[in-house]
């Protein structure tokens, strides 16, 4: 029999557990006054994290936010240097909460992103953005690369990334977009952005319909510029430096900007940039 069936927590403690942080009480001395009235500790931790965390979700979704979905993410929580990617072990260089932002290294060899950029290199076109208003494309100024896309398993090599990038942060390889290109040349740039799609904009239902929101985004450096190009997020003053082989990762619970995700490409400065996007989405994407 586990702890918790031993001690249940009760609609009145999490009440309880409730107007103890409307009071202002920090959760030590919550914990503190639980532990002294009987509640073992990891029980009275479990109450607390569940009680505030549903509570926040409830509250989110009353001031009119849209409501929070799972995301993927990598399993770091205690710290690991690397995680094992199955074919690579991939270095945990960074890792934030609010936004979620964690920064790999080792997440490509310095091959794969050559390999990358030449077969992409014959099939660039100019970017296009998702036209919000008609759920279509349209080439705007805010994002001047070029770019192009590969079928999800499209090759050997897209399918080694595509695995490795699905064991990296959890979540289903069918759930992934495409891998994307993009080069930048000396000027370009892409504007700060949401990657989610906007639930105001009249398009977004109909880009729904493949695959749900996106959730994650994963940017690759796959050829480094000699100045600028780092991936911004300006809500929390960040910039990821464009360092070939890493890659930067971002989720966003609900297609809000609560999420604190805008996130743009500075402008690449001198030299050129590459990079290969993979966004997720919700549920599998076809
Ligand atoms: O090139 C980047 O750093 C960048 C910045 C913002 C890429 C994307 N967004 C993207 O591909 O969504
Ligand atoms: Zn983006």
């Amino acid at each position: 029999m586990t702890t918790q069936t031993q001690q249940q927590i009760t609609p009145e403690l999490r009440k309880w557990i409730v107007e103890q942080a409307q009071a202002g009480h920090a959760a030590e001395a919550v914990l503190r006054s639980m532990m002294a009235s009987g509640w073992q500790e990891d029980v009275a931790i479990e109450a607390m994290e569940t009680t505030l965390k549903d509570h926040l979700a409830g509250q989110a979704v009353a001031q009119g936010l849209p409501p929070a979905v799972p995301v993927p993410d990598p399993k770091i929580d205690d710290s690991p240097l690397y995680i094992d990617a199955g074919d690579r072990q991939v270095h945990i260089v960074q890792n934030m909460h609010n936004p979620r932002v964690v920064v790999f290294g080792n997440l490509l060899s310095d091959e794969e992103c050559d390999q990358l950029i030449e077969l992409a290199r014959p099939r660039l076109a100019r970017s296009l953005t998702v036209a919000t208003k008609t759920g279509g494309e349209e080439v705007n100024d805010d994002r001047t690369s070029h770019g192009m896309f590969f079928q999800r398993g499209e090759n050997e090599l897209v399918r080694r990334i595509e695995a490795r990038i699905a064991r990296l942060v959890n979540w289903p390889e069918e759930n992934g977009e495409g891998l994307q290109i993009l080069h930048y040349r000396p000027g370009a740039e892409y504007k700060p952005h949401y990657d989610y799609f906007d639930p105001k904009e009249p398009g977004t239902p109909t880009i729904l319909k493949r695959g749900g929101q996106r959730v994650g985004t994963l940017v690759m450096y796959l050829a480094e510029p000699e100045k600028g190009g780092g991936t911004t997020f300006p809500d929390v003053q960040l910039e990821v430096f464009p360092k070939r082989g890493h890659g930067v990762f971002f989720s966003y619970d609900r297609p809000h900007p609560s999420t604190r995700t805008l996130h743009g490409g500075a402008p690449v400065l001198a030299g050129e940039k590459w990079i290969a996007t993979k966004w997720l989405r919700e549920r599998r994407f076809d």
